[in-house]
């Protein structure tokens, strides 16, 4: 898809480090001709981000915790300036829940994690599209990709409140596609099987997971990120410009199985 994105300015959330779904995604843009802007989150990993932003064709790197509207409010007015007042691409590939809640019993999520999950992996979705609606007005139109899991639609063991968060997320999806459909602005998501990245490595019984899925998935293998940043790379492009509203599994098929 080489010159796909030739001229297209777009937004990524979620890169920490090279592992990262969202890096793996920013590299397929940035292959396609894309000109980007990437937020962290939290000085820890601002130097890693700004050495891979280094490496492809970014105007911008900024502090975002998508928590926080000042936050948001200033990356978007730095977003606009990067841009020219537009914007063609968001990328939103962040999520978090507390490490205790994503181990033992959902039943035992307290009220304050509980919120803390859904406002970073679903609230902020609905915040950053908000912010992003005029400057993909602006652009003509524009593309929204997020990223989720099966364990929104599916009690998976010890996904837990990050289960309940997804599921409020891709409902956000659907929703958003229909307030910003008439504004040629398309919202879908894409639901990966386990890679393993920072978010993943730290969680017990991940081994696990991808030897079930190599005996029950389909394709018996596992995905990579860069499988996710192929997928991702068309629901933005222009070849998918009907598309909106969906989720596209890229999880060698495991959704499909009843067993
Ligand atoms: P990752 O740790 O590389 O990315 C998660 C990102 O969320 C990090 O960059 C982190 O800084 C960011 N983040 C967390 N809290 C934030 C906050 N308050 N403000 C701003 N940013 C914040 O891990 P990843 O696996 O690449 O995760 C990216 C997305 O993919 C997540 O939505 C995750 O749920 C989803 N996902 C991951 C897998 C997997 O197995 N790795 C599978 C399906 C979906
Ligand atoms: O969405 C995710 C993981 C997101 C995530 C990861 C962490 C680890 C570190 C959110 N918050 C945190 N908080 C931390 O402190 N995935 C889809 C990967 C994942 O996580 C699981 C899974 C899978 C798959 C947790 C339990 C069971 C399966």
């Amino acid at each position: 898809m080489a010159g796909a994105f030739a001229g297209k300015r777009a937004l990524v959330l979620g890169v920490a480090n090279r592992r990262s779904i969202a890096w793996a995604i920013a590299r397929e843009l940035a292959a396609g001709g894309a000109r980007l802007a990437f937020t962290y989150q939290g000085e820890r990993i601002e130097r890693s981000v700004r050495e891979l932003a280094a490496t492809v064709d970014s105007a911008l790197v900024t502090e975002c915790d998508v928590r926080s509207d000042d936050d948001l409010a200033r990356v978007f007015a730095e977003v606009g300036e990067a841009f020219d007042g537009e914007l063609d691409i968001l990328v939103h590939s962040v999520a978090f829940a507390a490490a205790e809640d994503l181990e033992g019993r959902f039943t035992d999520t307290p009220r304050d994690r509980f919120w803390l999950a859904l406002e970073v992996s679903a609230y902020s979705l609905v915040a950053c599209a908000r912010a992003a609606e005029p400057l993909m007005e602006r652009a003509g139109g524009g593309a929204i990709v997020t990223m989720t899991y099966l364990g929104g639609e599916r009690a998976v063991p010890h996904y837990n409140v990050m289960g309940v968060a997804k599921a409020a997320l891709d409902a956000s999806v659907r929703y958003l596609a229909w307030d910003l459909g008439p504004k040629n602005i398309r919202v879908n998501a894409i639901s990966a099987g386990p890679v393993r990245t920072l978010a993943a490595r730290s969680i017990a019984g991940f081994p696990t997971m991808e030897e079930i899925v190599e005996e029950r998935a389909p394709l018996h293998r596992h995905i990579t990120a860069e499988d996710v940043g192929a997928a991702a790379a068309y629901l933005v492009s222009d070849a998918a410009r009907n598309v909106t509203a969906t989720t596209l599994y890229v999880d060698s098929g495991y959704h499909a199985m009843g067993m």
